[in-house]
């Protein structure tokens, strides 16, 4: 009988990639009845070349652009990819490959894109950030402690003008940014364009009052003709940064937004609202930290990466995996989480941990992430028994004691603001 697949022809335990190929970490559970070469064969297949079946006739060309399966490692496979597969400067048709119909097959069971090598060959067509770690620490006046932001809370609701007033709350409490939430874009109550211009106003009287500079993500999430004319809105009122929800805009619009909002110089905050669909599940989809790891390669300058003691699921390990891919121009291995990455002439981007914090936990955060990261807290300051700023000014003491090397229960002895909130929270951690 003829033979019916040409699977086996994509994987060659004996291979080794040139540096110019992009080598994709996978964890993979074969479906039952399959064994784990039957098993990669099909993933490497199917995200580059291959078919179900054997074809009749076939050029040259095509060897050259086969995917190759070349390292089995327990449950984790390591394929190479050549370079002529890819689209220059394309994020979207990376994922249409690597992630793309190969999480749907009949033939494994379970599959997780952990993270992959891209070499400079191909991040070279991507602009990264425009402005990296130093360049925001820079516009914002902040030498060396962590960036602060507050969402304003409860998440929807607020008319722009009771927004705004919080907003200049969560600023004279000490913090740099007041965020939008994911859900808060152009409300009938809450218009984006008048949101954007009443905080002008306030953030002006904030900065004149502190001496410090002030800014606010503001939500442009919509379709993509739209947010680039909230971006320019925004850029028209003397702001320096937006957000996105990248998740469920795509990589498609960030692309695009990059570019625009490089023109107009705007920094962009990545909000990842939906990620958990597909990142949580440990034995399938798509990684954390292969997602931070598109978005600094396409360009936003910061995306929520997890708190490891709040609210929202993300160990420790997962943590310093997005972390290390953000912050690092070399990134390093670790073991079955990450690939090494040189970043090339790619700035860095900041990790926004982000989610039930409250000033009790900041010590916590702060071991995980040291001082390079942007801290949100939001709940945590507006449900301070005195209010917003209260709660904003407790949380800068907390971080003023972790950066003393002082404990908060010696800070707060000086410091009531963090005393009334060690006196509400403790240490709680919430779920
Ligand atoms: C935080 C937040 C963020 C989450 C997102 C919220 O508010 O605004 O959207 O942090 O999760 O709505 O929960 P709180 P992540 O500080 O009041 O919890 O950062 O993990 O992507
Ligand atoms: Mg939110």
């Amino acid at each position: 009988m003829a033979k019916i697949d040409w699977y086996d022809k994509f994987v060659d335990l004996g291979y080794k990639p040139s540096k110019d190929e992009i080598v994709v970490l996978f964890y993979f559970e074969p479906a039952a009845g399959m064994s784990k070469k039957e098993a990669i064969g099909r993933i490497a297949s199917e995200s580059s070349t291959g078919t179900w079946t054997t074809l009749t006739k076939l050029p040259p060309r095509m060897k050259k652009l086969q995917a190759t399966a070349f390292k089995i490692d327990g449950n984790y496979v390591k394929i190479a990819y050549p370079s002529g597969l890819w689209e220059n400067g394309n994020a979207c048709q990376l994922l249409s490959g690597i992630a793309g119909n190969i999480f749907g097959m009949k033939g494994v069971k379970n599959l997780r894109l952990i993270d992959a090598t891209l070499p400079q060959n191909y991040i070279k067509y991507f602009k990264g950030p425009q402005y990296g770690m130093q360049g925001i620490r820079k516009m914002m006046r902040v030498k060396s402690r962590p960036l602060t932001g507050a969402v304003v809370k409860p998440k929807i609701g607020f008319t722009a003008r009771e927004h705004a007033a919080i907003g200049y709350e969560t600023w004279m409490g000490g913090f740099d940014f007041v965020k939008d939430d994911e859900n808060l874009t152009s409300l009938k109550f809450n218009r984006f364009d008048e949101r954007v211009k009443i905080m002008t106003r306030l953030r002006d009287k904030a900065e004149k009052e502190t001496g410090e500079a002030k800014s606010a993500f503001f939500n442009i999430t919509a379709e993509t003709e739209e947010m680039k004319r909230r971006a320019k809105i925004v850029a028209d009122y003397g702001w320096n940064y937006v957000m996105i929800d990248v998740v469920v805009t795509g990589t498609a619009a960030v692309q695009t937004l990059r570019d625009y909002c490089g023109d107009l110089g705007l920094a962009i905050h990545a909000h990842r609202a939906m990620h958990a669909s597909f990142t949580r599940n440990a034995k399938h989809g798509i990684s954390m930290q292969f997602l931070a790891k598109m978005m600094r390669m396409i360009g936003v300058n910061q995306i929520h990466s997890g708190t490891g003691v709040g609210k929202l699921v993300g160990s420790k390990e997962e943590l310093l995996s997005i972390a290390d891919t953000l912050r690092e121009k070399k990134v390093k291995p670790r073991k079955h989480m990450l690939l090494e990455q040189d970043w090339g002439s790619i700035k860095t981007a900041f990790p926004a941990s982000s989610g039930g914090l409250h000033p009790g936990l900041v010590p916590e955060v702060m071991k995980i992430y040291g001082n390079e990261f942007i801290l949100l807290v939001s709940g945590g300051i507006h449900g301070h028994p005195d209010g917003t700023r209260a709660g904003a000014a407790a949380t800068m003491q907390a971080i003023d004691a972790v950066m003393a090397g002082e404990t908060l229960t010696e800070k707060a002895k000086k410091n009531i603001e963090l005393k009334r909130a060690l006196g509400k929270w403790g240490k709680y951690k919430p779920r």
